[in-house]
């Protein structure tokens, strides 16, 4: 697999209106979409940056995934999304690799890309996601 290029960064916060607000008036970015995703308990807000977005995550739930990060390890940068072609078979190989998989199979996630999750504890440290837009497809 050759990931075509970072597709977004996911950065854990507690507050998304005030670290909106830092994005928008510091770092002069714009605020394109602001997205619940109810399956993963987070509610999200994007800023393109060249071609990469940064993916802002704030928890609806304590026991959700960017809940617990937060209750654990603070704000900060949650993961690194990939893009990637032909999603399934780029988790076959990393699978056959010896990497662990959280999703055998992509699902759907933020902007209706088609997202899975390759475990920190084998990615050295850093939550890796791949993800693959087929919306055009
Ligand atoms: N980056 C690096 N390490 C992480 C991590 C992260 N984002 N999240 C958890 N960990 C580490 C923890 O620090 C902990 O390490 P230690 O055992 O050394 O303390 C270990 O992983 C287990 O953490 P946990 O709090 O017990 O959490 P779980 O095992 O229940 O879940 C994980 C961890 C990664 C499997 C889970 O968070 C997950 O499935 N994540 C994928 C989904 C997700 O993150 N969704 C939110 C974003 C959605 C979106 O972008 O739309």
């Amino acid at each position: 697999m050759k990931p075509t290029h970072i597709e977004h960064i996911g950065i854990a916060v507690k507050d998304l209106a005030s670290a909106i607000r830092y994005y928008e008036e510091v770092l002069g970015l714009e605020c394109y979409a602001v997205e619940e995703v109810k399956d993963q308990r987070v509610k999200t807000a994007f800023f393109m940056v060249g071609q990469t977005k940064i993916e802002l995550l704030e928890s609806t739930d304590p026991e959700g995934p960017v809940g617990k990060f937060i209750e654990k390890r603070g704000e900060g940068v949650h993961h690194i999304a990939f893009a990637v072609e032909g999603i399934e078979h780029c988790l076959e190989e990393v699978k056959e690799k010896g990497v662990t998989l959280i999703d055998a199979m992509p699902r759907r996630g933020a902007e209706g890309l088609d997202i899975a999750f390759l475990h920190p504890k084998s990615t050295f440290g850093v939550l890796t996601e791949l993800c693959e837009d087929r919306k055009q497809q």
